[in-house]
Parts: structure tokens; C-alpha cells; sequence
């Protein structure tokens, strides 16, 4: 078998158990490249004085992890400026956040290029390329410039905006045709893909072929849509047996028969988490019954802490999380329990089982992670609900939840109040389709199904 070339940021050798602070991607990673063997290419998260001049490569098994440092310059220009402050809230849909300029966007081409060149001599001529996500949409464009004759395919985690906001972005045409160097382009739903494939028939005067091929800027493409996951039998054991940890025994003891809802997200302005307190304390204000009946367990790790805008997110929170336990709480109960902190990936699983609740609510994701997890997570006799914004990703494939919409603040405090509430039949029904689904749709399966199509979809490079 081929070997494949893994590229993200962050190359995170992700411990058994998790370091507790990894995202979705490393997690999703994890088990990718463990049959085929090959290297993992990224950043290594150190700022230095200057550049490196190769990778530096520590072999794990089959493995080779080949990291980069960046300069300070780099690191503000390429990684807080073009790719947080840019691509990120515009992909969000969060023109009002975006922060543009020449100087960051001339940084991120210069260390797309720069990683290329860096990759090159690391490449042996059979290696399957896999680029993921937003930082890196111009490698593929460097990589073919500089001679790479691999397949090259790439994965955008995070949404990609309708036509009318990128066209927003100043560079968005050199942008679009960068990433059609790729012989593989994989969003995460369809609405994606279809704004993709408008921007390319309207924009850029390109073909969208019915098989998914897309021509456009003198070549020839693929683009399709596929939905990432989980390792879904791996999460359910985790669960099963962290279910009887001691800090899922501690966690139960403090809860003292009440109901418990629970949200695991970076600190990102767009999980939507004021806006999900609001409606918690929506649900405390207009269901008084609730009220010392029902706990938030809201585990927000701190992501992207230098950039005002998560700064300002970050207070705002924890304003609102302070207003409502000021408000609400007796001397023997806080409705909200906020942490900053991250948790072992077992110990979080064994929380996501005890909870009655899975509360997730971006106002805009990819797909989401936590949510198809807290499905994964449940008992299968006595499952919670999940409640899912209609903005995630997820929420395509989730049907069983209670779908919301996170900007009507008393629409969710009213869904928490029904899923607190729900019947046992009903709860295991909702929760029946949705862990058969991920069971067969699992990590694996998005894996294998990028890696198919990257296989047979015909290389630029041979033309
Ligand atoms: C991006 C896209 C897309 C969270 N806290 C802890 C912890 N986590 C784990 C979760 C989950 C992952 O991190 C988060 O993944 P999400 O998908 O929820 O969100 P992003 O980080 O924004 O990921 C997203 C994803 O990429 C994959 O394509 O779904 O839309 O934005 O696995 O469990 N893990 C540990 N401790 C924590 O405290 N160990």
C-alpha cells in the first residue's frame, strides 16, 4: 500500500489517553496513517529566530513525524493574522471579525511555500498526499510548482462560506484556484460543496460535472463532500469503562440526584456558548421546577487566548456564567459549573455517559465532534438527548436530536426543558438510529472513503 503523507498544522503524536488539550483534528488523526505507515508534516508549535532549513523527523513505528518551527513573523502573519483572523471567522460566516491584510496574506503564501519546499525531499514518488484544512490551501499549488508529481488531495475541516461572503476576501479568485491544484477536494457536508461548486459555475466561470469533477482554471478536479467522524466502538468502550472512575463516581456523588447537562467545547466564539447559557438561564427563569434540579457542566479549554476577539468572547462568558450563578444559585447548589480546563479523553467520555444532556450549539461548525461523541458515549438502555444546532455539520447526519436553532435563546431553554423530560422509549429510540448510523459511518469509513476517491481520482501532475 501506498504511504500516506498526513500535513495539518499541528503534528501532535497523540498519547494514549490524549494529552487533554488536542483538537478535533488530532483527534480524528489518530488511527489514520497506524496500517499504511508515512510521515505526519506540520508545524511543531515552537516559535524560533529563524526558519528552519529541514524538517526535523522522529520515527514512532511506521510513523516519521516531520515538524517546522515558524519565527515570530511567521507565526503572527501565517497563523494569528491570515489563517485565525481571516479564514477562520469568514469561514465562519463571521465577516464582522475578519481582519485582512496584504502583509498577512503574503506571510501565508510564504509559509505555504516554504512547507512545501520542506516536504519535497520527504516525498517518495508513490506517496499519497493528504493536505488538511484551512491553513494550508495554497500547498498543493507549491507543492505541484515545485515539481511534485504525488497525488495530492485535501480536506477543509471547518465550513466553506457561501459565494457572496468570499467574494468579500481580496485574494479570494488565487485563493479558489490554489486550492484546484488538489486532484481531491473534501468538504464536510453538501451545503459546503454546493457553495463551492457556485462560487466556481458563477464566480470563476468553471464546469461542475455531475460526478463530482470541476473544471475550471485551465485543469481538471474533484470535489465532494465527506462527513467526518468518530471511531465510534472506540469512544463507547472508553465511556463504558470510565463510567466507573473515580472521577466519574466523584462527579455523580456531587450531582446528588440531579439531572446533568453538559457542553465540551474549545473556548471559539463559534461554538456559540453565550448565547447557550443564555438559554440555560432562560430555562431556570421560565421553569422553575428546574431550578436546584438540573446542573451545566460546561468544560471550555482556552484555544487562541492572543487574539481579542476569543479575549473578549472569554469575558463574556464568564460574565454571563457569573450573572446566572449570582442569580440562581442556593447555598447548596450552583446551576453552573464552568471550567477552563481540558480532561483526559477517557474521563471525558465517562462524563459525556453521565449526562442527561448533550448540549451542543455553535453558530457555525464544520461538523462537530463533541456531538457525535455524547451519542457514542450514552447507555444504550438509558441514553440521553442530545440537543444540536442546526448550524453544525452534524446535525445532517444526527436526526435523532433535538435540532435548534442557537440564536433563539428561548427555542433551546425550551428544547432543554422537553429533553430533560423525555421518556425513556422515546430517548432510546432517537438514540437507536443515530448510533447505528455512526457505527457504520465511523472513522474508519470517512477515511477509507477520502482515500478511495483520492486513489482513483486521476493526478494533475500525469496530464
Ligand atoms: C474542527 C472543526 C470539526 C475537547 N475538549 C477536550 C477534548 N476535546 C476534543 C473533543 C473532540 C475535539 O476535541 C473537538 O472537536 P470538534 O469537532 O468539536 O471541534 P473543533 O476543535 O473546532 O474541530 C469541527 C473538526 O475540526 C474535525 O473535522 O468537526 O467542525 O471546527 O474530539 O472531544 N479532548 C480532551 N480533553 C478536553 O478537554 N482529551
Amino acid at each position: 500500500m501506498n504511504r500516506l503523507v498526513t500535513v495539518s498544522n499541528r503534528v501532535a503524536p497523540v498519547r494514549r489517553g490524549g494529552t487533554g488539550a488536542e483538537g478535533g483534528l488530532a483527534v480524528a488523526m489518530q488511527g489514520a496513517m497506524k496500517d499504511r505507515g508515512g510521515v505526519w508534516f506540520g508545524w511543531s508549535g515552537n516559535i524560533v529566530p529563524h526558519e528552519s532549513r529541514e524538517a526535523k523527523v522522529i520515527e514512532t513505528g511506521r510513523i516519521s513525524y516531520a515538524t517546522l518551527d515558524l519565527t515570530q513573523r511567521d507565526y503572527d502573519e501565517y497563523y494569528t493574522g491570515f489563517a485565525n483572523s481571516v479564514l477562520w471567522p469568514l469561514f465562519h460566516y463571521r465577516l464582522d471579525l475578519t481582519d485582512f491584510s496584504r502583509r498577512d496574506m503574503a506571510g501565508y503564501h510564504r509559509v505555504n511555500a516554504m512547507f512545501a519546499s520542506r516536504l519535497l525531499p520527504l516525498l517518495e514518488d508513490s506517496d499519497v498526499v493528504w493536505v488538511h484544512d484551512y491553513h494550508f490551501i495554497p500547498m498543493g499549488a507549491y507543492l505541484r510548482q515545485a515539481g511534485s508529481r504525488q497525488k495530492l488531495g485535501f480536506f477543509l475541516h471547518i465550513p466553506w462560506p457561501p459565494m457572496e461572503l468570499l467574494l468579500t476576501l481580496p485574494n479570494h479568485e488565487a485563493l479558489v484556484r490554489d486550492l484546484c491544484a488538489y486532484d481531491l477536494i473534501g468538504f464536510q457536508t453538501q451545503t459546503d460543496l454546493y457553495a463551492f461548486q457556485q462560487y466556481i459555475r458563477e464566480e470563476a466561470g468553471g464546469e461542475v460535472l455531475s460526478d463530482g469533477r470541476i473544471k475550471v482554471f485551465g485543469r481538471s478536479t474533484m470535489a465532494r463532500a465527506f462527513p467526518i467522524s468518530i471511531d465510534t466502538a472506540e469512544v463507547a468502550k472508553l465511556a463504558r469503562t470510565a463510567e466507573h472512575s473515580q472521577q466519574s463516581r466523584r462527579l455523580k456523588e456531587s450531582l446528588a440526584g440531579r439531572q446533568l447537562i453538559t457542553g465540551v467545547d474549545r473556548l471559539d466564539y463559534t461554538k456559540g456558548l453565550p448565547e447557550r447559557l443564555e438559554a440555560y438561564q432562560h430555562l431556570l427563569a421560565s421553569y422553575a421546577a428546574y431550578r436546584g434540579q438540573v446542573t451545566l457542566l460546561q468544560i471550555a479549554p482556552p484555544s487562541r487566548g492572543d487574539l481579542a476577539d476569543y479575549q473578549q468572547m472569554r469575558r463574556r462568558v464568564e460574565t454571563i456564567a457569573g450573572h446566572i450563578n449570582g442569580g440562581f444559585a442556593e447555598f447548596d447548589w450552583s446551576p453552573v459549573r464552568y471550567l477552563n480546563r481540558g480532561f483526559k479523553r477517557q474521563t471525558l467520555m465517562g462524563f459525556l455517559r453521565l449526562s442527561d444532556v448533550g448540549l451542543v450549539t455553535p453558530l457555525r461548525d464544520g461538523m462537530n465532534l463533541v456531538a457525535k461523541e455524547y451519542v457514542a458515549a450514552q447507555a444504550p438502555d438509558n441514553p440521553g438527548v442530545l440537543v444540536l444546532s442546526r448550524f453544525a455539520g452534524a446535525a445532517r447526519e444526527l436526526d435523532g436530536a433535538l435540532i435548534v436553532n442557537p440564536y433563539d435563546i428561548e427555542g433551546v431553554g425550551e428544547s432543554l426543558a422537553r429533553a430533560l423530560s423525555m421518556s425513556q422509549d422515546e430517548r432510546r429510540e432517537r438514540w437507536d438510529a443515530m448510533f447505528k448510523r455512526l457505527s457504520r459511518y465511523d472513522l474508519t469509513a470517512w477515511r477509507e472513503s477520502f482515500m478511495t476517491n483520492l486513489d482513483a481520482a486521476p493526478c494533475a501532475a500525469a496530464a
